[in-house]
């Protein structure tokens, strides 16, 4: 039987991660495929390679309203804002909006774990598939996280499992929900992208609104805006906190994690969770509910939280030098995910920070980093309104550098034995960087180029 897309006019827009593993997908199922990119040839180069061995017709340098009503169905990348000329022209025209990880969701044999969260998600995602790996399942880890799952249906098993990370951009589009549903937390975040904190909450709130009896939303209980997502679903609601105990799900009590099925059952002393941070340690339960509703045992869960020391450019131990921490948390680029950084070291703080604004209040964070930090060094195009807030809240260690290398430099010359060098940007990398892991990968080279030959410890 021939694929409903076999044939099928599409029009891909976005020749970035998604794209090019969805016109690899979509044209190895005959489907007549069009590629479409704001950017011209030249900057695409290296996209351009991977589709090059595909008959996919490129349309480069403008997104056209033709190709959208030529198409018999859209795909987005999850670049596009649902605010673009193509988005409007298709609603308009009635022609289908879908994309790549909606197409994988609705396509997977296995069962799916999905993720969301306003932070959180990365290091939630991580820690359960390295849990259901533990317990002997065949894992597939995708999504936000950096790795599109379409190109990989083909070998999913229905016995295997799947992690996706799913951003609010991704899920502004899902007319479905995967059958277990993790919510870490909700804050405002991408107010630069989304109309409103509402349609940001919203979009999030997709991850569990459709789904069905038998599925499973996992809820933060402590925070009041995830608690709302409950209300009205077809599905089973447990949940995670780290305030009181629950019923169904996991939590945090007398210093240690638990499970509870209707009766408690003892995971491990929370000393023994290897990640940094209070925050973490609602990450970890969120996970270990998710983990063990998939099917791993609390062995495998236990043993993943007792080793797994995190993800690259979240809290990230970069170096450890003459007493000195290097901590790289370069996806910090949102005031609460930096307040979160700074909130999760007891030893001072060297703080560099800076880069393009989202546009989010920043009044908590300066407020916690006037407690926290012992001198800040502030860069990019944001680094001066930062620098200024954080001398009105009393810091008198303010300094503001041209850019991050400076930053690294000054940083580095000021540190003292016992204090942690803390990249926690509270901005987009965008003024300076092509995205948040170049700038903790910069940051990375910087601290070991600078640190070299010195008494390394890490
Ligand atoms: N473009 C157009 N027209 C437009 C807008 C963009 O043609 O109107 C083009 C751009 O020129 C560019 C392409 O679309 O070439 C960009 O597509 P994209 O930004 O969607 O990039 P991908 O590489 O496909 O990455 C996307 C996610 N990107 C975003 O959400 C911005 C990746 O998340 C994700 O890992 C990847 O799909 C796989 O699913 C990144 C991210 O920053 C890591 N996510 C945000 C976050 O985590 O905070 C939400």
């Amino acid at each position: 039987m021939s694929d409903p897309l076999t044939g099928k006019r599409v029009l891909v827009i976005g020749l970035a991660r998604e794209g090019t593993a969805l016109a690899r997908y979509l044209a190895t199922l005959g489907a007549q495929v069009t590629v479409s990119d704001l950017r011209p040839p030249h900057q695409l180069v290296s996209a351009l390679r991977q589709v090059a061995d595909l008959p996919v017709h490129l349309v480069l340098g403008a997104n056209r309203s033709e190709d959208v009503l030529a198409a018999e169905v859209l795909f987005l990348s999850p670049g596009v804002p649902l605010t673009a000329p193509p988005v409007v022209t298709a609603r308009a025209a009635g022609v289908p909006i879908r994309s790549e990880p909606l197409l994988f969701l609705e396509r997977c044999p296995a069962p799916v774990v999905g993720v969301t969260g306003s932070s959180g998600k990365t290091t939630t995602t991580s820690l359960i598939g390295e849990m259901l790996r533990a317990a002997g399942h065949r894992v597939w880890v995708g999504g936000n996280i950096g790795a599109p799952l379409i190109g990989r249906l083909g070998e999913i098993a229905s016995t295997d499992r799947v992690v996706m990370e799913l951003s609010s951009f991704q899920l502004a589009l899902f007319d479905r929900s995967p059958p277990i549903a993790v919510v870490t937390t909700l804050s405002p975040d991408h107010l630069d992208r989304h109309a409103s904190l509402e349609e940001y909450y919203e979009a999030k709130r997709n991850l569990v609104r459709y789904q069905r009896a038998g599925d499973l939303a996992i809820l933060n209980a402590d925070h009041p805006d995830v608690r709302r997502f409950a209300e009205g679903l077809a599905s089973e609601v447990w949940w995670f906190s780290l305030e009181q105990p629950v019923e169904r799900g996991g939590f945090l009590a007398e210093g240690q994690l638990w499970l509870a099925a209707g009766e408690r059952r003892p995971l491990l002393p929370a000393s023994e969770v290897r990640l940094r941070g209070r925050h973490n340690l609602a990450n970890a339960l969120a996970a270990a509910v998710a983990a063990a509703a998939a099917g791993a045992s609390d062995v495998a869960i236990r043993q993943v939280l007792r080793c797994f020391s995190g993800v690259p450019h979240r809290l990230e131990v970069v170096a450890e030098v003459n007493g000195v921490l290097y901590v790289n948390d370069s996806i910090a680029t949102s005031p609460e995910r930096a307040r979160a950084a700074l909130e999760s070291f007891d030893r001072p703080i060297i703080w560099l920070a800076g880069g393009r604004s989202k546009q989010l209040p920043v009044d908590a964070l300066v407020a916690t980093a006037a407690r926290r930090v012992r001198r800040a060094f502030l860069f990019g195009e944001e680094g001066p309104v930062l620098a200024a807030q954080l001398r009105a809240a009393g810091l008198a260690a303010v300094e503001e550098c041209e850019g991050l290398a400076e930053a690294v430099t000054r940083a580095i010359a000021s540190a003292r034995p016992g204090e942690v060098v803390l990249l926690a940007p509270a901005c987009t990398s965008f003024d300076q960087f092509p995205d948040y892991e170049a700038r903790g990968e910069a940051f990375r080279q910087l601290v070991r180029r600078a640190t070299e030959g010195c008494d390394a410890e890490t």
